[in-house]
């Protein structure tokens, strides 16, 4: 556990998270500030690019770039992922295949209760399930707010949790007066692709694009 992003990276991520937000609470017609419902409903999670992008943008790291430098996301959030020193340890861990394969945020809201928490769970559960040759994957879990104890570990905005994808874990509700922001990206070792199609799963960018 090491702070990774610096202060002016750690607002380029929460302005996004905010915007991200802020779109899905129009899209979900929750009118008031300080309805949440529909945060927990969701599970607390945002994905940066809806799953509708299609293989293009999750294969090619240009298309992607494209997509994912357009309101409401942030351009300088590319540049975290494709050149920073997340994306050195990214490497360092996984090999120079390494593919950026989820990109989410954890939005937990304040006083969420047991709705936010997390029970124990292994984050390639779900690949159990899908016809794929699987691949080592890690979260790199990165706070964006200072957390306290009351909202799980105390730690600075900007910190980063690595998990490898099959550590079980789980986390406690937002307890406190604050939103809990988070995100969460996760990488691959290697594009996680349907057996039968190809087709990538979710995400499948490489992270070095050796053709640049
Ligand atoms: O942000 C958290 O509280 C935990 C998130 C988590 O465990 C997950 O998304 O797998």
């Amino acid at each position: 556990m090491s702070v990774i992003l610096s202060g002016k990276n750690v607002e380029v991520q929460e302005k996004e998270c905010d915007t991200i937000l802020e779109v899905a609470r129009d899209a979900a017609s929750a009118h008031t500030a300080t309805d949440w419902h529909w945060v927990t409903e969701r599970g607390c999670i945002f994905e940066a690019l809806p799953s509708s992008v299609g293989p293009l943008v999750a294969c090619s790291q240009p298309e992607f770039v494209k997509h994912r430098s357009a309101w409401p996301l942030s351009r300088k959030t590319c540049d975290i992922i494709f050149a920073s020193s997340l994306k050195n340890l990214v490497v360092e861990l996984l090999g120079r295949e390494a593919c950026i394969f989820n990109d989410q945020y954890i939005i937990k809201p304040p006083h969420a209760g047991e709705l936010s928490a997390f029970p124990w769970h292994q984050d390639s559960n779900w690949l159990r399930e899908c016809d794929v040759e699987v691949q080592p994957y890690l979260s790199a879990w990165i706070a964006l707010d200072d957390m306290m104890e009351d909202m799980m570990l105390t730690i600075p905005a900007g910190t980063l949790v690595i998990m490898s994808s099959t550590l079980m874990h789980s986390s406690l509700p937002n307890i406190s007066n604050h939103l809990r922001r988070a995100w969460m990206p996760q990488f691959s070792a290697r594009p996680i692709v349907n057996c039968k199609t190809g087709v990538p799963l979710a995400l499948a960018v490489l992270l070095i694009n050796e053709g640049s």
